[in-house]
């Protein structure tokens, strides 16, 4: 049986943090053994909001070396960068002219992103949500890792696939672009802002001290969770809602150790922030470190680097065309001279 294709991403807006590692790069590396796996640096996305270009290209290849680095293997997955494989802006003009404009308008994180940019606010922004569904509906994905805040995004690439595509469109009743389906992440995997627990742990919070960066130095990390806020309360305790602090905090230990959230809740039932903050950062740097050295060593080899994403190029490139040109025929547009 052929395995069932995943593909997911992250945008190089900034360094990785701990939620990108722990909500998403960190489940990639199981979802390689099970499944056939694209992953991709989503540069075009990153450019939806205002950038730096010399940062822009940094950090694309630094996001790059770090999916490495976390354990994604190029043997097992195909690692590339989106703006590389052109059918991923193609297929985006093709279903923004299919995409009714008022479905746009609802997206949650367009008004939440919009309402950031205020008069700046980009056409790229309103339309990020078409190019994701490009970047799903390219490669048949059957699966793809969304967390809460992105579930509207891929309803709204099931709904162009199916009614706007495959219902106007199929001849035969054969469906043209595969209409894939949400893998739900683990409960405990949204990891929240350190200085404000309402607020996700983010690569574009222009609070430092928010995130722990994925290459944060140790004595960086252990600044970071020392000022970390938190109550006045003994005891630390995963379900009290008025505690948002204490949940995220045990929630990041429990994702570092690796171990289960009652032998956490028994070890820290009663024990103090202060002497908890230290066993937190003992932790965190313990898990980061292998990563950490990993990044060094692949950074150092940047031919080998660009190597693997040629590579990754030239695998994308073949699945994305093979879809464009399903689409393009179904839609009208004359074959290209061979
Ligand atoms: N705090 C988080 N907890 C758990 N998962 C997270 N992810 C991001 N933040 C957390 C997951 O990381 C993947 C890549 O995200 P992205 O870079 O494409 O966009 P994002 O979700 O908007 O991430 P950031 O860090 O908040 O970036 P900016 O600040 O640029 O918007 C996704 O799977 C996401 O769920």
């Amino acid at each position: 049986m052929t395995p069932k294709r995943v593909l997911s991403g992250v945008q190089p807006t900034g360094s990785l943090h701990l939620g990108n590692w722990l909500g998403a790069i960190g489940n990639w590396i199981d979802l390689q053994k099970d499944f056939e796996t694209f992953f991709c640096v989503v540069d075009l996305h990153a450019i939806t909001v205002p950038h730096d270009p010399k940062l822009l290209r940094e950090s694309t290849l630094s996001t790059a070396a770090l999916y490495l680095a976390c354990g994604v293997d190029p043997k097992r997955s195909t690692i590339f960068v989106q703006s590389h494989v052109s059918a991923h802006s193609q297929l985006c003009w093709i279903l923004n002219c299919v995409t009714p404009l008022n479905w746009m308008e609802r997206m949650i994180q367009f008004k939440e992103k919009a309402i950031k940019q205020g008069d700046n606010v980009s056409v790229g922004l309103l339309d990020y949500p078409v190019l994701m569904a490009s970047d799903i509906l390219l490669y048949d994905a059957d699966l793809v890792p969304v967390g809460e805040d992105q579930k509207q995004h891929l309803e709204l690439a099931r709904d162009i696939a199916q009614q706007r595509i495959n219902s106007k469109f199929s001849k035969k009743g054969d469906p043209i672009l595969k209409v894939p389906k949400p893998l739900i992440s683990s409960d405990g995997s949204k990891i929240m802002s350190l200085t404000n627990a309402a607020n996700k742990m983010s690569k574009s919070d222009p609070n430092e001290g928010s995130r722990i960066g994925l290459l944060d130095p140790p004595e960086l990390i252990a600044k970071k969770i020392k000022r970390a806020k938190t109550d006045s309360e003994a005891g630390l305790e995963f379900a009290n809602p008025k505690r948002p602090e204490a949940h995220n905090l045990l929630t990041i230990y429990t994702l570092v150790t690796g171990k289960s959230k009652s032998e956490v809740e028994a070890e820290c039932l009663e024990m103090g922030w202060g002497k908890f903050k230290t066993l937190l950062a003992e932790a965190t740097v313990s898990a980061l470190s292998p990563i950490q050295s990993s990044y060094q060593e692949l950074v150092k080899d940047q031919a080998q680097l660009e190597l693997i994403l040629a590579t990754g190029k030239e695998k994308a490139d073949e699945v994305a065309n093979t879809t464009l040109d399903r689409v393009s025929n179904a839609i009208g547009l004359l074959q290209k001279p061979i």
